[in-house]
């Protein structure tokens, strides 16, 4: 089983901070894809919820030094 969720994620200004956002959703565990598109702000997760849920997500680009929320 498995999830699709995108997200608008906020405070990124550079390339360099899209891929530290990339990287540590990435290296969470039950995350299969986290890719983020700087020019639009948006990033798109694959994961498995039934070992990360979205809020470990959102927290992880929160402590990141980032925000993301769910888009819909
Ligand atoms: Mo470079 Mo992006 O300091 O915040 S990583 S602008």
């Amino acid at each position: 089983q498995g999830n699709h969720i995108q997200y608008d994620i906020d405070g990124m200004t550079c390339a360099s901070c899209s891929q530290t956002v990339e990287k540590v959703v990435n290296k969470l565990e039950g995350v299969k894809e986290a890719a983020v598109n700087l020019a639009t702000e948006k990033m798109t997760v694959d994961f498995d919820p039934s070992i990360v849920s979205s809020e470990d997500i959102m927290k992880t680009v929160k402590d990141a030094g980032y925000s993301a929320k769910e888009s819909l």
